[in-house]
């Protein structure tokens, strides 16, 4: 009777109106901070502007102390690179065509190996970034996941260079968050690691709802959506 009535009691109180904020993440050394295409190509000024892509800056800068473990990924194509509208006549950029590997968005003429719209955003503070991965340097294939080129056959070595550190957890940020974010976070799963997206330190291209429909299959593939908030600070 007693039992009863105590379990009663608990059963009263859970239903009370408090609510607990789920425990901050501590990233440890078998997590990455993986901060993608912040550069100038997709910050307003750049040729490939992403609205208020900017602003992920001081929230990576924020976050980045937090991590042991960070990696760059810089897009770094070739002039006349196939992505780009300009290398296909007729075409013009955000429509999209067919490559030997599938379809493709054409985009403007975007960072270009070793100009300055393909620097590194010179607002981002990680000095502790060890590894920069290139990516989008093959004339004939584009790559937005910084795992796997779009012919998806064609790796960069992200994945065996993650194992060989031990790391199993990545945090993506960066941009864009439709293209290059989510695909670099959908491929994370698929090489096995447990794969986060901070939203707010991420901006979208949105080109015809391709925002939603990124987080929609990012979450089928077991990505976990969170908030530069939810990452505790170091
Ligand atoms: C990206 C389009 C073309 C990206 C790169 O970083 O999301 N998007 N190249
Ligand atoms: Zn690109």
């Amino acid at each position: 009777r007693f039992l009863l009535q105590s379990s009663a009691g608990l059963l009263a109180s859970a239903a009370a109106p408090w609510t607990f904020a789920a425990p901050p993440i501590k990233p440890d050394s078998k997590s990455a901070l993986i901060v993608v295409d912040v550069q100038n190509c997709f910050v307003p000024g750049g040729t490939l502007p992403v609205k208020g892509g900017d602003e992920v800056v001081p929230v990576i800068n924020r976050i980045a102390p937090a991590f042991v473990n960070i990696v760059v990924t810089q897009d770094w194509h070739t002039p006349g690179h196939a992505s780009f509208a300009s290398s296909h006549g007729g075409k013009k950029p955000f429509e999209t065509t067919v490559l030997k590997y599938g379809g493709q968005v054409l985009w403007p003429d975007h960072c270009v190996q070793g100009t300055e719209d393909a620097a590194l955003h010179k607002g981002l503070l990680l000095p502790t970034a060890q590894l920069i991965i290139r990516k989008g340097f093959n004339q004939g294939v584009d790559s937005y996941s910084a795992f796997e080129e779009a012919d998806r056959k064609t790796v960069t070595g992200l994945a065996g260079y993650l194992k060989a550190r031990g790391i199993q957890t990545v945090y993506v940020t960066g941009l864009a968050t439709d293209f290059c974010v989510a695909w670099t976070a959908m491929d994370a799963r698929k090489a096995g690691f447990n794969a986060y997206v901070i939203e707010d330190a991420t901006r979208a291209i949105d080109l015809n709802g391709s925002l939603a429909a990124a987080w929609k299959q990012m979450a089928a593939k077991g990505v976990k959506r969170i908030q530069s908030a939810d990452i505790a600070a170091a």
